[in-house]
C-alpha cells in the first residue's frame, strides 16, 4: 500500500533528506519518494500506519503535514 503525504516547509535537498530519514524510522515504511516541487512524500508500506503516526513523525522533524490520502 502507498501513501501520499502533503508536507509544507520543505524548501531544499537537505529537507528532503530530513523527511526521508524521519519517515525512515518508522519499521512498516519500505520505501519513500519525496517530491520537494509537488510538496508530497510518497511512502510504500509493508503494514497498515495510522496516519497520526505518519503525521508526528514529519512534524516532529520540523514540517507541516497538510493531508495523508491512499494512491
Ligand atoms: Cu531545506
Amino acid at each position: 500500500m502507498k501513501k501520499q503525504i502533503n508536507i509544507e516547509g520543505m524548501s531544499c535537498g537537505h529537507c528532503v533528506k530530513h523527511v526521508k530519514g524521519a519517515l525512515a524510522e518508522l519499521p512498516e515504511v519500505v520505501n519513500i519518494e519525496v517530491n520537494l516541487e509537488g510538496k508530497y512524500a510518497i511512502v510504500e508500506l509493508n503494514a497498515q500506519v495510522a496516519d497520526a503516526k505518519l503525521k508526528e513523525a514529519i512534524e516532529e522533524a520540523g514540517y507541516d503535514v497538510t493531508g495523508i490520502k491512499e494512491v
